[in-house]
């Protein structure tokens, strides 16, 4: 896929894989560009992992994005990077036991990294972060670890010069049981289209009530990705209404309420552009907090979407602890659709 479209843009393409699919990619040659995999084994460097256990009957899965066949890897700090001019794949794995520090200044160190090594590629503009942080609702000394990791994300973000409201981009922050704070990032040249919910209050406004420094995310971000085509990412969408969690313990409720706010999201990307997206044809990952649950969520999401809809059949479901301890199930997802964006995108 070395062609330029009309803009000149080597077309992003991504597709989801079994793990044994993934790997075939490779063999054939060399690695595609990257991937996020999902129990994936962590040996694989153009294979990232995230440390949860899958759900789903399939198994482990990947992620493959595909770019332009000039890649080169590189590291920047703690992150290691592969980029072929115009697209950027990043990934940083820090363990706060080896590193003898807490997570406030792990988040801080990541995420300064991080802007550093959009400054070395080139690809300086964010498009979605996925954050994995070890024990989220533990107790940090006095703070819950999720609100520790808050500050030390927004702190780099606004040293950094980063937009850390307004215009932040789409991610999503699980818990994983053990290991390392793990991060991932997709990143390009142009910078996305942020998209909020009108359900609920924008994350970067939260009260102080739920920690010192709001997250640093937008509800989901648009971009062109070359070829004619625009993806869409959604962060990680739970159950709440305005700033509040709602239907406290009942998971049957929470991912009723995840899927209308999934909709209202996706309804709003639709505002921005010619692209059109939908909630039942998107790529999307379920974590869920207990795994007894995961039959419910799922018999949710065959109800409200359909036995056959692309979204039950792709859905990858992991094994998470979700950034609030009443939330028990949260839904993010990717989506690529034919069309442009409305608003000329700032480079
Ligand atoms: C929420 O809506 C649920 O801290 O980066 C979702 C997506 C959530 C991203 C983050 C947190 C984050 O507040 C939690």
């Amino acid at each position: 896929m070395s062609a330029r479209d009309f803009n000149g843009v080597p077309p992003l393409r991504v597709e989801r894989l079994s793990l044994s699919e993934s790997l075939a990619l490779s063999s054939e040659g060399r690695p595609p560009f990257g991937a996020l995999g999902y129990g994936t084994p962590d040996h694989l460097s153009w294979m990232p992992t995230v440390n949860a256990r899958v759900l789903s009957n399939a198994g482990a899965m990947a992620d493959v994005w595909h770019a332009s066949e000039h890649i080169e890897s590189g590291t920047s700090g703690a992150v290691r990077w592969r980029c072929d001019g115009h697209w950027m794949l990043g990934a940083i794995d820090l363990d706060e036991a080896h590193e003898g520090a807490g997570l406030t200044d792990l988040a801080h160190r990541a995420y300064r990294d991080l802007f550093q090594s959009l400054a070395q590629t080139g690809c300086t503009q964010v498009l979605r972060i996925w954050n994995y942080l070890p024990r989220i609702n533990a107790d940090g000394g006095g703070l819950e670890r999720y609100r520790q990791f808050n500050l030390g994300r927004q702190q780099a973000f606004v040293e950094a010069g980063q937009a850390a409201f307004e215009g932040a981009p789409a991610a999503c922050a699980l818990g994983i049981h053990q290991g390392a704070l793990c991060i991932r990032f997709l990143a390009g040249r142009v910078a996305p289209l942020p998209v909020e919910n009108p359900r609920q209050v924008s994350a970067y406004h939260y009260p102080p009530t739920y920690g010192p420094r709001s997250p640093t995310f937008s509800r989901a971000a648009l971009a062109e990705i070359g070829g004619g085509d625009v993806a869409l990412f959604i962060s990680g969408t739970a159950s709440i209404v305005g700033h509040e969690t709602v239907h406290l313990g009942d998971v049957r409720a929470q991912t009723e309420e995840t899927l209308r706010n999934l909709a209202a999201v996706i309804a709003a990307a639709n505002q921005c552009g010619s692209a059109s997206f939908a909630v039942d044809t998107i790529d999307a990952v379920v974590y869920v907090r207990h795994d007894t649950d995961t039959p419910i969520v799922r018999e949710v999401i065959e109800r409200k979407l359909g036995a056959h809809s692309h979204t039950l059949r792709h859905a990858v479901y992991l094994e998470a602890d979700i950034c609030r301890q009443d939330l028990l199930v949260e839904i993010e997802a990717h989506a690529v659709a034919g069309g442009s964006l409305d608003t000329p995108q700032k480079v």
